[in-house]
């Protein structure tokens, strides 16, 4: 199960909860994070959001993404769900379409290509879109001080990174939860408890 969305749209915040819910149904799992979720990952991460690569190039950005992933799906992903551990995930490839793909300009058909290398046909089961204003993720993003690369980006950037998103919750409908990420917390919960419980309702937990 992965989870997207624009800066500050309260990924984290919420993964904490569904966590919390699916554990207690008696679900193993294991919660990660793109780019990351490996010691090679968390390295590349930092090469990734450090300020001090401003300028690096959109094709060095975007393969190192897919680097990460590669080591992240092959080395945990695919080892825990193997086990049956469910793997909840902070970004996936979703948000390489929204960012490297809506934000910097790259032709999803070339991003298409690499997903295809690193991924074959692997694909979440289910991912939860938190949509939200720009201007609303940002008040609250902005409220932890120093920005990374990414957030140092402008306004259009982030607009075209959220119309990605929602331009692919419409392509994958099957998929994708759309959440209304600008509601007040309890609101949010609200309308993810309604999408675990359907999923619940589908899942045979134990012997
Ligand atoms: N990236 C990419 O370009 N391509 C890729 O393929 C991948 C990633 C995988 C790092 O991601 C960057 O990598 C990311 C895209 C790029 N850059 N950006 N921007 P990240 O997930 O680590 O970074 P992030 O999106 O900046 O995370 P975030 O800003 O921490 O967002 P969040 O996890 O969705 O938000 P949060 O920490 O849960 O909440 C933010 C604050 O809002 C916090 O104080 C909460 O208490 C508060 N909050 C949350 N929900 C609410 C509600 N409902 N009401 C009021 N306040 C709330």
């Amino acid at each position: 199960m992965t989870f997207e969305g624009g800066e500050g749209a309260g990924k984290s915040t919420n993964l904490d909860y569904v966590r919390d819910r699916l554990e207690a149904a008696g679900i193993p799992l294991l919660l990660s994070r793109e780019p990351g979720g490996t010691a090679l990952g968390e390295q590349i991460r930092a090469l990734l959001l450090t300020p001090e690569n401003k300028g690096m190039s959109s094709d060095a950005e975007l393969l190192l993404m897919f680097a990460a992933r590669a080591e992240h799906l092959h080395k945990v992903i695919i080892p825990a769900l193997q086990r049956g551990t469910w793997v909840l995930c902070d970004r996936f490839t979703d948000a390489t379409y929204a960012y490297q793909g809506g934000g910097r300009g790259i032709p999803s058909e070339r991003i298409a290509v690499l997903e295809d290398w690193v991924q074959g046909g692997f694909q979440p089961d289910m991912t939860i879109l938190f949509d939200l204003p720009i201007d609303v993720g940002m008040q609250r993003a902005g409220q932890r001080g120093e920005l990374d690369r990414f957030e140092q980006e402008d306004v259009s950037f982030f607009e075209a990174v959220r119309a990605s998103y929602r331009e692919r919750a419409r392509q994958h409908p099957r998929r994708f939860r759309v959440v209304d990420a600008s509601l007040e917390l309890d609101a949010v919960r609200q309308q993810l408890d309604e999408i675990l419980d359907e999923l619940l309702a589908g899942t045979h937990v134990g012997p």
